[in-house]
């Protein structure tokens, strides 16, 4: 017998938990002051999420899924990204949204139902949030092969979650892209949970990332909660894919200290005491521990940055409650070019019993 093939699967992590390096920071690491941005983005998204947890219990917006514990994974990501390329997200992907240009009162008017939150004035070639698992896999794969198509230079970025590999249409589009070379960058938040089902469960795949390695391409492991390797590990990526090098997968190891989403009470299978342990991991602290370790962070400056993330949170809220709704007939507005005449009659109905405009949200 011969071995005619044998693959590896590297982690990498550069901040431990408790804020030390463990090995030479890459370069853009190197000036501590360029990781403030990273620090910040990540407690805006915090802070973000905490209040859209509060407007859903409210009944100001719809259910929302918080990436409470994977704010890393986003932002490190997004961070690598230029401005030309193009965000493929999930739904618990608003740290790399916000980064992107997505403003927190169009994510708001997203969750609360109106489509005009998907109608991002900034990054206007981003996709929108995409809830059907795995199948933004595959619009990203055909993003990435119209840029190979077009000789532009630019890359394609998607995210999924852990058991959002097991679906066919993120294989299918893993094999696309590497048959086709094309410019994609998979993200694999593995959050250890797709709602109550654990990730030991959904696969008995030794790693996710080892996924790719089927297709044909590099996947490799990063921890998930140092935003520093998963920047360095997307930049990576993200230059290979650029320079027609083809796609990669990073499978980033984090882990989902919230609910799945604001309809899921998480205490029902997951045991509280082994969610508790996981916040020893989680990446904002391991940020500024890192940060006050090397004399570039101080207390004033924490709570100067606690106070301007409120504030910006708390003017996108009254920014998205001033928003006037949406028209009923908004909802049917974007999904046909032309109606069928089943939604036509529906449109009707809505209409002839819509309240006046000019209502409230919730
Ligand atoms: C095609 C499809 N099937 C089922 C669902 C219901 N669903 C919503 S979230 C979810 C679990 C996803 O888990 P994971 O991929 O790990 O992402 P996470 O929510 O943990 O970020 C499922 C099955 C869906 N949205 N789409
Ligand atoms: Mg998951």
């Amino acid at each position: 017998m011969t071995t005619i093939a044998r693959f590896q699967v590297e982690y990498t992590r550069f901040v431990d938990p408790q804020g030390e390096a463990t090995q030479p920071l890459p370069e853009f690491a190197l000036d501590p002051a360029a990781l403030i941005p990273l620090y910040r983005a990540m407690l805006l998204t915090r802070t973000f999420d905490t209040k859209a947890i509060a407007l859903q219990r409210t009944g100001k917006i719809g259910t929302f899924a918080s990436a409470l514990g994977q704010e890393a994974i986003g932002v490190g990501v997004a961070s690598a990204m230029r401005a030309e390329d193009v965000l493929v997200p999930s739904y618990r992907d608003h740290a790399a949204q916000f980064m992107r240009g997505v403003t927190m009162s169009e994510s708001l008017l997203y969750w609360g139902g109106d489509e005009r939150g998907s109608n991002f004035a900034v990054p206007r070639d981003d996709f929108p949030i995409c809830v059907p698992i795995a199948t933004q896999v595959c619009h990203a794969a055909g993003a990435a092969y119209a840029f190979k198509l077009r000789r532009e230079a630019r890359v394609a970025v998607s995210f999924l979650g852990d058991g959002a590999t097991s679906k066919g249409d993120f294989y299918e589009a893993l094999n696309f892209a590497a048959a086709w070379q094309a410019p994609l960058v998979v993200v694999v938040n593995n959050n250890q949970w797709a709602i109550s089902v654990p990730r030991s469960v959904q696969t008995v795949a030794q790693t996710l990332a080892q996924k790719a390695i089927a297709a044909g391409f590099e996947g490799c492991q990063v921890d998930g909660n140092d935003v520093i390797a998963v920047r360095h590990a997307a930049q990576q990526a993200i230059e290979k894919a650029r320079t027609g090098g083809g796609p990669s997968l990073i499978e980033a190891i984090s882990y989902r200290l919230g609910d799945h989403t604001t309809a899921d009470d998480a205490t029902r299978y997951r045991d509280p005491e082994v969610v508790q342990q996981q916040w020893a991991f989680e990446p904002i602290v391991r940020l500024r521990s890192y940060l006050l370790r090397v004399n570039a962070w101080s207390q004033q400056e924490e709570e100067q940055l606690v106070k301007e993330c409120t504030n910006a949170v708390n003017e996108a809220v009254e920014a998205y409650l001033a928003m006037p709704p949406p028209t009923t007939a908004a909802m049917f507005d974007h999904l046909y070019a032309t109606l069928p005449a089943a939604l036509q009659e529906q449109r009707d109905t809505a209409l002839h019993f819509a309240p006046p405009q000019g209502g409230e949200h919730g």
